[in-house]
């Protein structure tokens, strides 16, 4: 496809908003659901949708869609959907997230001033709470969206500070009795394309600036509460404490141990809260949140298994108490093969090639979770074929300022996805 610039490039979209939901504390972004910064970059997103004279709207679930609806018999065709999510963790990058889903805004410039009439309806899609930053369970929005996450489950969450999520949602307007699986907009969708921008080093070792997805490791999140005995960190003498920080800190070593020893096994304690939390008080209870993934579910839950057990251990051994309960868990996904086999073909002609400045397009697998892998993985005849390009990250890093990726790396991105949806509405 020979791309004009027809409007904002890749790059400048992410530069106007890159002011928004700065973090000053931890460096990077803070964007979480219903946040003023995620509220902003909400409404800067329905502007720009609407600014291209796409029909916007905010499904039960709080996720933002806006579509470009050919006239005639097309627009009753299912949908082609690409978007993404701009909510962040604490501290993170400018990159995850919001470079799939100002891509897909560039990408409707781009579609237009190649002059395409889409054979059927193109959606672009915010998720809420892909990061799970605030209420604690990854993708959220999608999961309510294919019933993969009750929304009792939901109604259930809080936040750090005690919000719930109905309370949270009623402050911007969003009605949380309305949470639920939405599968009549499911039926209206052929297929999901999500470009994210690359949370490892395989496109920068490979020299490439593009890639497809291949699958994503199962993955899930537990939390586990230690209790022991409060006391004073001067009077109290040391063998006659029951600090639940001890058995904590070993659950970390645990997790560190049981993960290196496995083939693409991982486990993280990033986040750990003492109660009371004082420099002179032995903690009477401490919150302990682990990231766990693995291959398969089995193998993701057999390696928790050993680390809950070692958990259990350590309690015991300080004269502590240990409930740990299971937050979200989701199986391995693998894209669906014959929509990622199209995609491949159409960015493998010598001039899409070309277009990305690519020798080549490797399929990767990714150990970071994703909405499209939610909605691969939905239960029954809710599941939607998808498939992800990701972009290449210099650093490698995400979930961190250090994320990166270069403006013309962007700019292929946006070409790349432009090829391919031009392919998928023709
Ligand atoms: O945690 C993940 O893998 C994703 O970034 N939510
Ligand atoms: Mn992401
Ligand atoms: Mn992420």
């Amino acid at each position: 496809m020979t791309t004009t610039t027809a409007g904002p490039t890749v790059p400048a979209l992410l530069r106007a908003i890159a002011d928004t939901g700065r973090d000053r504390t931890r460096g990077g972004y803070s964007r979480h659901l219903f946040s003023d910064a995620e509220m902003d970059l909400r409404e800067w997103f329905l502007a720009e949708a609407t600014a291209r004279g796409l029909e916007t709207e905010i499904d039960r679930n709080a996720n933002l869609w806006a579509w470009w609806r050919p006239g005639g018999a097309a627009a009753q065709e299912r949908a082609i959907v690409t978007g993404s999510h701009l909510d962040s963790v604490p501290g993170g990058g400018a990159f995850d997230g919001p470079l799939g889903v100002v891509s897909a805004l560039a990408t409707v410039d781009l579609l237009r001033a190649a002059g395409l009439q889409p054979r059927r309806p193109l959606g672009i899609v915010v998720f809420a709470e892909e990061e799970g930053g605030r209420f604690g369970v990854a993708c959220l929005g999608s999961r309510l969206l294919t019933g993969t996450t009750t929304p009792d489950a939901a109604l259930a969450l809080t936040d750090p500070d005690g919000n719930t999520l109905a309370e949270s949602a009623a402050r911007v307007g969003v009605d949380a009795t309305r949470f639920g699986a939405d599968p009549d907009r499911l039926d209206r969708i052929a297929c999901f394309v999500e470009l994210h921008v690359e949370q490892g080093r395989g496109l920068i070792d490979l020299g490439q600036p593009i890639a497809l997805a291949s699958s994503v490791l199962a993955h899930g999140r537990w939390h586990l509460r230690f209790t022991g005995e409060g006391n004073h960190a001067g009077a109290t003498p040391m063998d006659s404490r029951h600090d639940p920080l001890l058995p904590a800190a070993q659950t970390v070593l645990a997790a560190r141990r049981a993960a290196a020893a496995g083939e693409s096994l991982r486990a993280t304690v990033g986040r750990l809260r003492p109660h009371p939390g004082g420099t002179n008080v032995i903690a009477s209870a401490v919150d302990l949140w682990m990231d766990a993934r693995g291959p398969d579910a089995p193998v993701t839950q057999a390696m928790v298994a050993e680390i809950a057990a070692a958990a259990h251990e350590a309690a015991a051994a300080e004269g502590c108490r240990v409930e740990i309960r299971e937050e979200s868990a989701s199986g391995a996904v693998h894209f669906d093969l014959a929509l990622r086999d199209q995609l491949h073909s159409a960015l493998t002609t010598p001039a899409a090639l070309a277009g990305t400045g690519a020798t080549g397009l490797p399929v990767l697998a990714t150990g970071a979770g994703h909405d499209a892998a939610i909605l691969g993985a939905a239960p029954g005849t809710r599941r939607i074929p998808t498939a992800m390009l990701f972009v290449r990250n210099p650093t490698g890093v995400s979930h961190s300022p250090a994320e990166f990726a270069e403006d013309d790396d962007c700019e292929r991105g946006g070409t790349a996805l432009a090829t391919v949806l031009t392919q998928l509405l023709s």
